[in-house]
């Protein structure tokens, strides 16, 4: 039987799951509005008062909030309670821009803590589990996120953070993890090196993954669970509403269940703002039910996604994100098509090649062009210079048929693409030098 960390919560029925949601909205609006004068400002640009935000179902009168919103507010501008009861400040990993801060009070820790120890109990963690964390510690919340859940659910935990991959896996094997937490091309890497150091999955006790905080193929989970003979599961957050553990993935691996009583989901359609229904892909907006120190209010999230209510298998009645295709900021338009990276790692793997590769985009001539330079496993090299450029076409013809459109596709020398250790950079669009 499926375990649950929250049996009362995660089982609960649609109606009380609604209940508890609009209680909550309904304090957390009036707790905002009271204590953050950049949002009561804004929903008094609206004409919305506290009180005309009744249940969820009011929730589209509320004004959005935008990550340039957080930004304008840097650094404490969204603070809803005195700094003298905040505990942490966490970070952004400031990939696109400028960085966000995120404040908690120690009841936000609890509750961040608590989403990480669903997430941990549903790949079947227990406190006979040992949990080897090796997300980024720091400002990064992957690290201290499932740090706090680890230890909420009783697991040995062991805050390797990232890096130093060989002595990762000596760890690993001296010290017997059983739950692996890092990002997916991290865990990739840490299966190649596996290879490398001439051992097998047989070499390690591993039995189950939490890898999130970049998108990641179903191609790709495979080609993990392969490399480290595991269950390689999903889990999604970000920095400011409290980092891993908004979703969660359960043993039926089709999608993340939201962690609704603390974080209300939307689905927009990005250019209009509007509401979408259940089943159309939108950007993602959340509401923090639950937070204390920086609740935000209809935050768009920029990631792209569908939810969905079908029942599922585990008994959790939580609605379901499926696996995000990466934020709408993360897709490139070329020549007037819109593609994104996962795209392209889906018809890799597939195809047989690493997850190790770099787009890279141009524009010549005022054309767009994409160029993909995927990484050869060492049996696919060949010193025939046909044989390479009949792969190469092969691939490209591939890619073509996903995208609609024609890349350039170089195949390049086992390792010469930089692993991550992190998240993965896998585009380098230098239209964007041109243009500044
Ligand atoms: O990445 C938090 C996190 C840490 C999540 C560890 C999961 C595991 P940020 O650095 O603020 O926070 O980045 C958040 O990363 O808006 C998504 O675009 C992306 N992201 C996070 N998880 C996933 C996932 C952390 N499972 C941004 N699949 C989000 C796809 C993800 N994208």
């Amino acid at each position: 039987m499926e375990k649950y960390w929250n049996q009362e919560i995660e089982t609960m029925s649609r109606e009380e799951m609604k209940k508890l949601q609009d209680e909550r909205l309904v304090a957390q609006v009036k707790h905002v509005y009271e204590n953050v004068k950049y949002y009561r400002d804004l929903m008094d640009e609206k004409g919305v008062k506290p009180e005309d935000i009744k249940s969820t179902d009011d929730l589209h009168k509320l004004p959005f909030l935008t990550k340039s919103d957080l930004r304008d507010a840097y650094p404490y501008g969204l603070l809803a309670k005195p700094l003298s009861e905040c505990v942490r400040i966490q970070s952004t990993s400031g990939t696109t821009g400028k960085r966000v801060v995120a404040f908690y009070t120690q009841h936000d820790i609890d509750l961040w803590e608590d989403c990480c120890a669903r997430a941990i109990t549903a790949v079947g963690g227990t406190n006979e589990d040992v949990c080897h964390i090796s997300y980024g510690y720091g400002l990064f919340t992957g690290g201290p996120g499932l740090n706090g859940g680890s230890h909420k659910v009783g697991c040995l935990t062991l805050p390797m953070s990232s890096g130093n991959t060989e002595r990762q896996i000596t760890f690993m094997r001296d010290l017997g993890s059983t739950i692996l937490c890092c990002t997916p091309s991290y865990a990739a890497y840490i299966g190649e090196t596996l290879n490398d150091m001439g051992l097998t999955p047989d070499d390690i006790s591993l039995k189950a993954g939490i890898f999130g905080a970049e998108p990641w193929t179903e191609e790709m989970r495979q080609s993990i669970e392969k490399s480290l003979g595991i269950k390689a599961y999903d889990i999604y957050g970000l920095t400011e509403t409290s980092g891993p553990g908004v979703a969660f993935e359960c043993s039926e691996q089709t999608g993340m269940h939201i962690n609704e009583d603390n974080f209300y989901p939307e689905i927009i359609n990005p250019d209009t703002g509007e509401v979408l229904p259940e089943g159309e892909v939108g950007e993602l907006v959340f509401t923090s039910l639950t937070k204390e120190a920086f609740p935000l209010l209809r935050y768009r999230t920029r990631d792209l996604c569908v939810l969905s209510r079908k029942k599922c298998s585990c008994g959790r009645t939580l609605i379901k994100m499926a696996k995000p295709m990466g934020r709408s900021d993360d897709m490139l338009i070329i020549r007037g098509v819109n593609v994104f990276p996962s795209q392209i790692e889906t018809v890799l793997i597939e195809n047989g090649y690493s997850p190790n590769y770099l787009i890279e985009v141009d524009r010549v001539n005022n054309t767009d062009t994409l160029d993909v330079n995927v990484e050869m496993n060492p049996d696919q090299v060949s010193d025939k210079v046909s044989d390479m450029q009949q792969k190469e076409r092969a691939l490209a013809e591939a890619m073509k048929t996903m995208l609609g459109i024609n890349p350039k596709v170089h195949l390049v020398a086992p390792k010469s693409i930089t692993r991550s250790e992190g998240k993965a950079v896998r585009v380098i669009d230098k239209r964007k030098l041109h243009d500044r």
